[in-house]
């Protein structure tokens, strides 16, 4: 299928053509001590989003799990979730796709580019309500903890590579799609792996992850309303915070929530 790759990427890989879901087997490799292999799969027959959502991922994504053993307390997990969607959102820029971030971890095309805040005209046909921006890309970090150390995390990333939006939830486009024709997979996956490796592979990683995440994110300044496990909270993104919690000042006063599913209001 051609996405066999390794030559020059910061990472070992291992590439199946089919898998039921690259999480579950990088998972298995970590468990079993793996630390800085990248499962890469053309097509994933279980693909699983959060929340066990399912992901469809057909033949010619770039489904890609990477298994680490960073020694970090477990806390400290969800910037590496933020540096995936940070990777990812360089690698669609490299192959000429303008994509921001949704907090905390969607990568979005189209809708939300700064001029077109709050105004439905810049989004592509198809986007939800108005409300801009296709997700071309999700991430699903998974991990295991000691007390004060992490044993393992895995960095699921799925990215709509080369796939005909057809084969895609109504809210969804993949970069062949927006390109018109196809990307080279191999090089975007090769890219996104560098990217990541230059942000979270560092000791000053804790410093660099949040500021390039903000350069990047279209959430911070927008009304928003995030669905947390405890219930909606609506008001003004501001800021995220270390570990990746997202300030929202609601006529309440300030919070902050550290999970949930964020929905971009229309100001
Ligand atoms: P999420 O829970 O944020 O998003 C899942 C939701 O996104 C689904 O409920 C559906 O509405 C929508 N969706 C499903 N498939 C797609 C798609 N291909 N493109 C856009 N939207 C979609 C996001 O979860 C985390 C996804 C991680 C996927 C990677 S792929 C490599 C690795 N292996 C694996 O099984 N999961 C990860």
């Amino acid at each position: 299928a051609g996405l066999e790759f390794g030559l020059g990427a910061p990472y070992e890989i291992e590439y199946h053509d089919r898998i039921a879901s690259t999480n579950e087997r990088a998972r298995e490799l970590a468990a079993e001590g793996a630390d800085g292999i990248a499962v890469v799969a053309d097509e994933q027959t279980g693909g699983r989003g959060r929340l066990d959502r399912e992901w469809v991922a057909p033949s010619g994504g770039v489904w890609l799990s990477l298994a680490i053993r960073p020694d970090v307390p477990p806390a400290r997990a969800p910037l590496f979730t933020l540096a995936a969607a940070v990777a990812t959102a360089d690698a669609c820029r490299e192959a000429g796709v303008d994509a921001h971030i949704k907090w905390p971890n969607d990568v979005l095309v189209g809708g939300l580019g700064g001029e077109t805040d709050g105004d439905a005209d810049g989004d592509a046909p198809g986007a939800s309500g108005g409300r801009g921006g296709r997700k071309v890309a999700g991430i699903l970090t998974e991990m295991e903890g000691e007390a004060d150390r992490v044993s393992w995390l895995v960095a699921g990333i799925g990215v709509n590579a080369n796939i005909d939006p057809g084969a895609l939830p109504a809210d969804a486009t993949s970069l062949q799609e927006v390109l018109g024709e196809p990307v080279d997979r191999r090089r975007f996956a090769a890219t996104l792996l560098e990217r990541f490796a230059a942000l979270a592979g560092t000791s000053d990683r804790m410093d660099r992850i949040l500021p390039a995440w903000r350069e990047r994110a279209s959430t911070l300044g927008r009304r928003v309303r995030v669905d947390t496990p405890n219930g909606p909270v609506t008001g003004t993104a501001v800021d995220v915070e270390p570990p990746g919690a997202l300030v929202i000042e609601t006529d309440d006063g300030t919070r902050r929530v550290h999970a949930g599913d964020c929905e971009h209001l229309r100001d």
